[in-house]
């Protein structure tokens, strides 16, 4: 076995070429697939994700680990195996990869993992639909996503619709600016809460075009600051829940979770998928929605970085 980090790396061969080549490339997650969505609506908005990307110039990296290799940029074969096996592929955070890889082993990508698989390959900019958080009941569970540390890590634009409140925003918000994530609402002063479009909080920077989000991002780069920027994108109006109908359901949800002593890694799908259940699908039309519409986003930043890093 090498010690080359790059060693366990599978570049698909469409996105090497971009990244050589100095072309847009979004990466792109795949718990989101396995364990944050139905099958085969979970398939299909992966595959109109990566569509998005294309239209918009740029090439998707989709991201997974599969046979313990860490591959970025997958088949479509391969996220219709993602898709249909679901929750029974292990979802895998920055402390699971270890053992994925030596166990050779398949791994839905959170945003966490997706994100420093990402920059080893040299990957800018990434969408998602939502990140981890500070769960509502931290002082109790502690239950701090690792997608927060992780984003102080790696020097990346990742898009997302905002904090949901299935979260403690405001506590999401904070950890947030101690690592030194900002938070830019694009074309927002208010952070979005993922199904709907505004929260009581207000952003850090407010930018309403992706090539000041790309110049932002080159200036991150140049000065050598680790950490990503975090690009909220409110879901689009016609899609948007209403914020007080959506949390009487969270809260419910929430009930439901703890009455059934869910913990640990498995409470984000647990409620995202009772959320679903209650919302009567509404939720999940929500879900999809936001997510092609962050890709879009994602893929224009994406192009005018490049534009930037080659002027
Ligand atoms: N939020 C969503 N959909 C998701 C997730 C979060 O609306 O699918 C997934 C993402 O992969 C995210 C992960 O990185 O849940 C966070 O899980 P945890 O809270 O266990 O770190
Ligand atoms: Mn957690």
């Amino acid at each position: 076995m090498s010690d080359d980090p790059m060693s366990n790396l599978d570049i698909h061969p469409a996105v090497a070429e971009a990244l050589d080549q100095d072309r847009p490339v979004v990466a792109l997650e795949s718990t989101i697939i396995s364990h944050g969505m139905p099958y085969p609506r979970n398939v299909e908005t992966a595959m109109q994700v990566e569509e998005k990307v294309r239209a918009e110039g740029a090439t998707p990296a989709s991201i997974a680990i599969l046979k313990g290799r860490l591959k970025v940029g997958l088949e479509q074969s391969e996220l219709e195996y993602l898709g249909r096996t679901g929750t029974a592929v292990t979802k895998t955070s920055r402390r699971d990869i270890p053992f994925i890889v030596s166990q050779q082993q398949d791994g839905a990508t959170t945003v966490a993992a997706t994100i420093l698989i990402a920059a080893m390959a040299g990957i800018r900019v990434m969408a998602t639909g939502g990140i981890g958080g500070v769960h509502r009941g931290v002082e109790e569970t502690m239950d701090v996503s690792a997608d927060l540390d992780e984003l102080a890590r790696n020097t990346m634009a990742v898009v997302c619709a905002g904090i949901k409140s299935v979260l403690d925003v405001g506590r999401t918000l904070e950890h947030l600016e101690t690592v030194g994530v900002p938070v830019v609402g694009f074309q927002t002063n208010s952070v979005p809460a993922f199904y709907a479009r505004d929260s009581e909080f207000a952003v850090d920077y407010r930018l309403d075009d992706a090539l000041e989000v790309a110049a932002a991002l080159r200036s991150k780069v140049s000065l050598g600051l680790d950490g990503a920027i975090l690009v909220t994108n409110p879901v689009p109006e016609e899609h948007a829940l209403e914020a007080s109908a959506v949390n009487r359901l969270i809260d419910e949800a929430i009930t439901a979770m703890n009455a059934a002593g869910v913990t640990g890694k498995e409470t984000t799908p647990y409620l995202l998928a009772r959320v679903a259940e209650l919302s009567a699908g509404k939720s999940l039309d929500a879900n999809i929605a936001l997510v092609i519409n962050n890709a879009r986003v994602a893929a224009q930043i994406a192009c005018a970085y490049c534009q930037l890093a080659n002027d």
